[in-house]
């Protein structure tokens, strides 16, 4: 049995200030800093788009953030422009601790598909080097925090766990984006039913 810590996308955008800021989003890094301390194998994922990504309302006409479309027969939430590759918004938050970061997993790159999760795309398309490197380092168990709850952090653990890991979810260091009220707490029981385990951080 081995672990990894898995960080999702502590990115600028997504906390305080950012284009896409989900709720007390920061609240999460100082704790991703303790929590790294129990483990020796840590990766870490960027959401990482094009400027001309698909899942921006800005690139369609008469679109706005929270619209939903059909990209590439995927239903899309259309969003702000977010994490746009080497943006300051794309950027790790600056009081994350990430020297002992072993990998860093880039996704959503292609311009006409979404990758919420850090190992394929929306569509199951195209897989990260994310599974290929947790089995070449003989991980077993993937303990996950990070952001957003009800999105990246969702389809992350839903994929690691069809993938063959043991999956866990520390909640209190996740936050969601809660575009409709509940939307974490279900992303939370959908993850309990695909035998992911809720864990806290003090139980670490
Ligand atoms: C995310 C929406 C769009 C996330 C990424 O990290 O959860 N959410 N892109
Ligand atoms: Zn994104």
């Amino acid at each position: 049995m081995k672990s990894a810590l898995l960080m999702v996308d502590l990115q600028n955008d997504f906390c305080k200030g950012g284009r896409l800021a989900v709720p007390d989003g920061d609240a999460v890094i100082p704790l991703a800093n303790q929590i790294q301390q129990k483990f020796e194998c840590i990766v870490a994922t960027k959401d990482w788009h094009p400027a001309s990504h698909l899942s921006f309302a800005s690139n369609h006409s008469n679109k706005k953030p929270g619209d939903s479309i059909i990209l590439s027969g995927i239903d899309q939430i259309l969003w702000p422009d977010h994490c746009v590759q080497e943006s300051e918004g794309s950027d790790f938050h600056p009081q994350l601790n990430t020297t002992r970061v072993s990998q860093i997993i880039y996704k959503g790159t292609h311009p006409e598909i979404d990758s919420y999760s850090a190992f394929f795309d929306n569509g199951h398309l195209r897989e990260t080097v994310l599974s290929e490197w947790l089995l070449a380092q003989h991980v077993t168990d993937v303990y996950v925090l990070g952001l957003a709850t009800d999105y990246c952090v969702k389809f992350t653990c839903l994929d690691a766990v069809k993938l063959g890991f043991n999956v866990f979810i520390i909640t209190d260091a996740c936050r969601g984006v809660e575009l409709h009220p509940g939307d974490c707490a279900h992303a939370l029981q959908e993850m309990q039913q695909a035998n992911i385990k809720l864990i806290r951080s003090k139980d670490l």
